[in-house]
Parts: structure tokens; C-alpha cells; sequence
């Protein structure tokens, strides 16, 4: 039997349907403007966002760049959750690419309440960076997928407009945040001025993300998709999978959920480990690892060898994702696994 794999959302794979729209799919030059399957998936996506326009891009980090390429310009400061993940884990791409300055500020469960803003923006100043944009994470990824809904969001993005801030967000897994909250998207973006999206994580496409925001900003986008090398040509062929994304697979994200809420209230009563389960509001669940059970990757380690992939994600920590291939008979054994992978930590 093989691997149960919890690594992430991004190892779905596209479904029959996708299969066959990919198959079918009416291509063009998008680089052209002429690709109408991609055309289609960047209206239905600024449709679902309540925004004007998309903008399809190969990937979230390249999603997020382009955004920060587009408000901000070198030398600008951009703010930025201390734990998120452009700042942490696109590889520098905005200091290295867009030149902007980031500076961070540590969140609550990965959200920056109002007055921290306030309280971190610098007045305008011949010795400091011109501030521009605030980037914002939902669901927060390595606070464990906590989704964050229309007031909180409007709250920060509020705060955000009256100091001069343009927002953005990397809403990766927005839907996610949707389906949990029971809201749709657009009401939880409402406040937002871009945002961006991957089809390619719970939602099961194989590829892509899009962004979205006023014609305007996408129009200007445009130009930067191009820059960084995103324009991707006749991408119908796998835009096609990500309209059958949007249209047929937001709402299955509540089985994901529901998958990790049972693992995680499975894993809080193994002896050595820990989970906040109430934190557990998505597809994600971080496990801490106790002492006696070692590192988190020594114990990520003992998993493997008991058949359940996980990555580590901090010394004592082990993030699990949940998502369409992981079964409820999954869960039972990926809990037998961590069981035996404990017990045998305790007696070796
Ligand atoms: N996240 C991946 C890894 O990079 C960690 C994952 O498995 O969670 N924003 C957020 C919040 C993300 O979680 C990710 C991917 C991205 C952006 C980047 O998307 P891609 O991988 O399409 O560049």
C-alpha cells in the first residue's frame, strides 16, 4: 500500500472531469489575449471574488510577486505578517525581484489587529521607505490554516486604507476560509484591492493561480506576468482544469476539514503529542511533539517509516493537510500509524 500523504493540499490530483476538460479545452495565444478557456477562468474567478478582472499565473508565489510588482515600487516598504508565507517562503522574490523593503509585523494566530498597523506605520520622512502595501494571508498558512472573515478583514483593510496602504492578499486558500466560515469569498475580499488565489491546492487543478483586482491593476499586471516570464501561451489547456476547480470543487472543502478536526482530535489523545484542536478550523493541523518523542523531524522520520508522509515546521512542530484523496478510513490509519510511531519512539 502506498504513502497517506499530508505534506500538503498541492499533491491532488486533477479530476476525471479536469482530465477531460483539459482534453477539450478551446485554445489560443493567451500571451495574445486569445486563449478563451483561460479568458473564461479569469472572469469566473473576478466573478467569485467580486472583482473586475483576473489575471491566471503559473503559481501563487508568482501571483503574489506580480501583485507587489504592480502597487509597489522599488525601495517602497511593504508590510507583511511576520509568519507569512511571502515573507517566508517565496524566496525573497519581493526584495530580489520587486526591490521592495518588507518589514514584518507579528500577528495574533497569524492576524495583524488594526492597531498594530497603526501603531508600525512611520510618518512620511526623508529617512524612511515610502510605505505602500499591506500584504495579508488567509487562510494563514503556518498559523495552521486559521481563516479570518469579513469583519476582521475589513477591520485591517480599513485601517490599512486610512493610513494611505493599498491592501493585498494571498488568499491561497481563500475558499478554504469560506467553506469554514460559511460566507461566501467575496464577502470576506470585499476590502481587499488585489487578491490572489491557487486552484492548484484543495481545489484539486494541477496547476495555477489566479489574481484579481480592478481592470486597471490587472491590466498593469499584465505587463509583470510578462516580465517574470508568465505568460504561458495556449494555457487553456490547463486554465480548463481550474474553471471545473471553481465551479465543482469549493464546496467538497468541508470533507477536508472535517478530516482534520478527527485526525486532530485523534492526535491530541496520543501520549507525547499535542494539538490545539479548537485551532483546527480548516485543512490544516499542526501536531506538537513532545520531548520525549524527539525532534519533529526525527518524528516526521518514524512517521515515513510508518507509511504517513508530514512535514515538519518547526523543531516541535508537524503540520498535516488534509485534502480530496485523504479517506475517513485514511484518518483511522494514519492515527494507528502515529500510535505505533510513538509507542516504538518510547521504547527504543
Ligand atoms: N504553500 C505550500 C508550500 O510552499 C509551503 C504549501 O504546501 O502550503 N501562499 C500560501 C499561503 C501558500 O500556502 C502557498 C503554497 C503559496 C502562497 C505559494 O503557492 P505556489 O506553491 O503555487 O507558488
Amino acid at each position: 500500500m502506498g504513502f497517506i500523504d499530508l505534506r500538503s493540499d498541492t499533491v491532488t490530483q486533477p479530476t476525471d472531469a479536469m482530465r477531460r476538460a483539459m482534453a477539450e479545452a478551446a485554445v489560443g495565444d493567451d500571451v495574445f489575449g486569445e486563449d478563451p478557456t483561460v479568458n473564461e477562468l479569469e472572469v469566473l474567478a473576478a466573478d467569485q471574488l467580486g472583482k473586475e478582472a483576473g489575471l491566471y499565473v503559473p503559481s501563487g508565489t508568482m501571483a503574489n510577486l506580480v501583485a507587489v510588482m504592480t502597487h509597489a515600487q522599488k525601495g517602497d516598504e511593504v508590510l507583511l505578517e511576520s509568519e507569512s508565507h511571502t515573507f517566508l517562503n517565496e524566496a525573497g522574490g519581493i526584495s530580489a525581484v520587486a526591490g521592495v523593503f518588507p518589514r514584518t509585523i507579528a500577528g495574533t494566530l497569524g492576524y495583524i489587529a488594526p492597531e498594530q498597523l497603526r501603531t508600525a506605520i512611520r510618518s512620511s520622512n526623508v529617512h524612511y521607505p515610502p510605505s505602500r502595501l499591506l500584504c495579508l494571508e488567509n487562510t494563514h498558512n503556518r498559523a495552521g490554516g486559521i481563516p479570518f472573515g469579513p469583519d476582521e478583514m475589513g477591520a485591517i483593510a480599513a485601517a490599512a486604507h486610512e493610513l494611505g496602504l493599498i491592501v493585498h492578499l494571498d488568499g491561497a486558500r481563500i475558499f478554504n476560509a469560506a467553506v469554514a466560515l460559511g460566507v461566501p469569498a467575496k464577502a470576506i475580499v470585499r476590502e481587499c484591492d488585489s487578491v490572489m488565489f491557487c486552484v492548484s491546492k484543495g481545489l484539486s487543478a494541477p496547476v495555477g493561480s489566479v489574481l484579481v483586482g480592478s481592470r486597471a491593476f490587472i491590466e498593469r499586471a499584465r505587463r509583470f506576468r510578462k516580465m517574470v516570464g508568465g505568460g504561458m501561451r495556449q494555457a487553456g489547456v490547463i486554465a480548463a482544469a481550474g474553471i471545473v476547480a471553481l465551479k465543482t470543487m469549493v464546496n467538497r472543502l468541508a470533507e477536508d476539514h472535517a478530516s482534520a478536526r478527527r485526525l486532530a482530535e485523534g492526535l491530541a489523545a496520543v501520549p507525547g503529542l499535542s494539538v490545539d484542536v479548537p485551532r483546527v478550523r480548516t485543512n490544516m493541523v499542526l501536531l506538537e511533539v513532545g520531548d520525549p518523542l524527539g525532534s519533529a523531524a526525527e518524528f516526521v522520520a518514524r512517521m515515513q517509516r510508518e507509511g504517513v508522509l508530514a512535514l515538519s515546521s518547526g523543531p516541535h512542530t508537524i503540520r498535516l493537510v488534509t485534502h480530496r484523496h485523504i479517506t475517513q478510513d485514511d484518518v483511522g490509519r494514519v492515527l494507528e500509524a502515529v500510535r505505533r510511531a510513538a509507542r516504538q519512539t518510547v521504547a527504543s
